[in-house]
């Protein structure tokens, strides 16, 4: 998606990199001075025509339409960017393409009725005027989608093909050395927007399926009432994701955490993210009772088939088309 968009250049070097191309191209000689000037004039023209419009034709094609955008990525882009913003320059960018092509087709029908080398020049001069405009007036709207797809970029790429399962607990509680302990070799690492910390993306295939295991420190780990905005809307984007929610209990001898909070901790997440939850007691080896149906430890690896097997037969579905 976003991963596959080239740097947005401004306009200036959409006009510089045109333009130069352009001065280029040169027609060879010819007896009659008039007609080769008018020649490469038109092919100029054409060649202009070329770049620009190609390079607005191309980011228009590569950033995602509103409605072909996964509600998770549409959640964050307009939380940080504002959606309406975001098909207006989209639009834009498609208009001014269009107008360049049908003002290159008027430019160089116009040449054919012109006689003299100086007249031609005069139009020549009217297009690159007229184009470096068109070009300029979108700079803005360039910027924009520039900071977008900077920023996008920079969003992991949660595979919405895959049943998701995301890992929730207190700190501490055995998250990361579950998921390291049931999916295949390094998780995939990516950023989050508003938090600190990356989210870890792990895969576990067995017997043909695969679904994949989100683990969130500082996300989905702290009671709500002390997230600022940003970062509960961050939390709420999650929310777009199809998946069941894996949330750890640590009843251990060595939990930092009362039973009070992490519970009080559940029921926010649940109320919070509305998904589908599992509770699995962590920490089995150093724990004093089994107090959930789902009792595992990362350490003996015990009780993680039966969680592994749970989590194969009840994948939360695959809604959304692939991209
Ligand atoms: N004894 C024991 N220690 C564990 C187990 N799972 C995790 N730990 C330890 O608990 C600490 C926190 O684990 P971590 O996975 O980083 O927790 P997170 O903060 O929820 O991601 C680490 O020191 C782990 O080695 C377990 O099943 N048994
Ligand atoms: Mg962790």
């Amino acid at each position: 998606m976003f991963a596959r968009i080239p740097t947005v250049l401004r306009s200036q070097e959409i006009i510089d990199k045109a333009f130069s191309k352009a001065s280029k191209v040169e027609e060879p000689y010819h007896p009659r001075k008039e007609t080769r000037v008018r020649k490469e004039i038109q092919d100029r023209i054409s060649s202009i025509e070329g770049t620009t419009v190609f390079n607005l034709t191309k980011l228009v094609k590569k950033f995602p339409s509103n409605d072909t955008l996964h509600p998770f990525y549409r959640n964050l882009l307009d939380m940080m960017f504002d959606l309406d913003q975001y098909r207006i320059s989209l639009s834009k960018l498609d208009r001014t393409a269009d107008k360049i092509t049908e003002f290159s087709s008027q430019k160089i029908k116009q040449l054919k009725y012109v006689p003299s080398v100086p007249e031609m020049n005069k139009i020549m001069r009217e297009y690159y005027g007229r184009v470096a405009s068109l070009i300029g007036d979108l700079d803005s709207d360039l910027s924009f989608l520039g900071r977008c797809r900077d920023f996008m970029k920079q969003v992991p790429q949660i595979d919405d093909q895959t049943p998701t399962f995301i890992i929730a607990g207190m700190p501490n509680v055995g998250k990361s050395s579950l998921l390291s302990r049931i999916t295949t070799a390094t998780p995939r690492i990516a950023p989050y927007p508003f938090t600190t910390q990356s989210i870890y993306i792990g895969y576990l295939d067995r017997n043909g399926k695969r679904i994949q295991i989100i683990d969130t420190p500082g996300i989905l780990d702290r009671p709500m009432s002390d997230r600022n905005t940003m970062e509960m809307n961050a939390i709420l984007a999650l929310r777009h994701i199809d998946s069941t929610i894996i949330f750890l209990f640590d009843k251990s001898r060595e939990s930092i955490y009362d039973a009070d909070s992490q519970e009080k901790l559940f029921m926010e997440i649940k109320a919070n993210m509305k998904k589908e939850m599992i509770r699995v007691q962590a920490k089995l080896d150093i724990s004093d009772k089994k107090t959930e149906e789902f009792a595992i430890s990362a350490s003996t690896g015990d009780g993680l088939d039966e969680l592994v097997d749970y989590l194969l037969t009840h994948s939360p579905g695959v809604k959304y088309a692939a991209r």
